[in-house]
């Protein structure tokens, strides 16, 4: 029988939720957070369902497990949850969970002013701004990112034929730039995008090889980002990023925009360190820049993106999953379609 309380720091990241569980998280085996997110996949996956699906969760619910440090570098550990999976990398949380565990005292930086944190994609330094006791900003620079293809196409019944750029940020993207069959995504609804963003990953999986060069378990495309004109004057991109079947991401997406800096510096528009303000479907925005070139194992160029951005905390919750209750280890309505879930 599972009975058990998770106690978490809730808040978000420029408007996307972040719920980072600080008491009750799993033991996890491996020298690795890449290898204990394999340990929690298997054995721990009900933890994720409980804490991000409805009743306790919601269609775009996003979180981390907060973790002590796997290496002598680092100040703690993530692991990343959200309703589509256990990813690899999330920018949005990883600004949140620093701020979190800055202004909550969880941890103390062995460098003042910076902080680094064991991930599964890798390791992932940040520095962050502080007033009093409020973080302000945090950037961190990412894993690799690069461009994996550029201008394939793709037919999508309810727009036509379209161009896309696949890049990597930490998690693959296919990107769809304006063009001639698709206007932007302030043209089009939340529900249009989320259902064609699925239509797209489909397409995508089924038509073409997506695989890391260097980690052949980081495989297919789980998201889709729609590029758009910015609102703000002094903003140079907007997008709106579907995450699985059912996230529509509130924040421009740090690893979306980590793969969207990889992919305008391979087509030569964006320069390292230029800044590349990037807005979401909400107008909140994130900076992301190109810190560094670097290139894979294969030879192939790429890039060491940085994100910044600021979150905030708004609650704090005790969670109570007990396996006798209905529902117990969450649902999502995609679940009840057709009536599979029906007793
Ligand atoms: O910020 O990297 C991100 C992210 C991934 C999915 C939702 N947000």
């Amino acid at each position: 029988m599972t009975s058990q309380v998770f106690t978490c720091i809730e808040g978000h990241t420029e408007g996307m939720p972040v719920r980072m569980v600080v008491g009750g998280a799993p033991e996890l085996r491996g020298a690795t957070m890449s290898e204990r997110r394999q340990h929690f996949i298997e054995a721990f996956d009900w933890v994720r369902r409980a804490l991000m699906l409805e009743p306790r969760g919601h269609s775009h619910m996003s979180g981390t497990l907060f973790y002590p440090p796997v290496s002598a570098e680092a100040d703690f550990s993530l692991l990343f949850i959200e309703t589509s999976g256990c990813l690899p990398m999330c920018g949005h949380a990883t600004l949140g969970s620093i701020t979190f565990a800055l202004e909550a005292g969880l941890v103390k930086p062995k460098t003042p002013g910076q902080v680094v944190v064991d991930v599964p994609a890798g390791q992932i330094r940040a520095r962050y701004e502080q007033q009093g006791d409020k973080v302000t900003s945090v950037r961190f620079t990412n894993v690799p990112g690069f461009l994996l293809y550029q201008d394939v196409q793709i037919f999508l019944p309810q727009l036509g034929k379209l161009k896309l750029d696949i890049a990597y940020g930490g998690n693959f993207y296919p990107i769809i730039e304006v063009q001639a069959n698709y206007a932007g995504c302030e043209h089009f609804t939340p529900e249009q995008l989320l259902e064609w963003g699925r239509e797209v990953q489909r397409l995508v999986n089924a038509n073409f090889d997506v695989v890391h060069p260097d980690d052949a378990s980081i495989r297919g495309v789980k998201h889709c980002m729609w590029a758009g004109h910015p609102l703000a004057k002094d903003s140079h991109g907007r997008a709106v990023v579907i995450a699985g079947d059912s996230l529509v991401d509130r924040s421009p997406c740090g690893t979306g925009s980590s793969a969207r800096v990889a992919q305008r510096f391979a087509r030569g528009w964006l320069k390292e360190g230029e800044a590349f303000r990037h807005e979401s479907i909400i107008g909140s925005r994130f900076t992301g820049r190109v810190e560094a070139t670097t290139t894979l194992s294969n030879g192939a160029a790429a890039v060491y993106p940085s994100i910044e951005g600021s979150a905030w905390i708004t609650g704090r919750a005790e969670f109570y999953v007990d396996d006798t209750q209905p529902y117990w280890d969450g649902f999502s309505l995609g679940d009840f379609v057709g009536n599979k879930g029906a007793a």
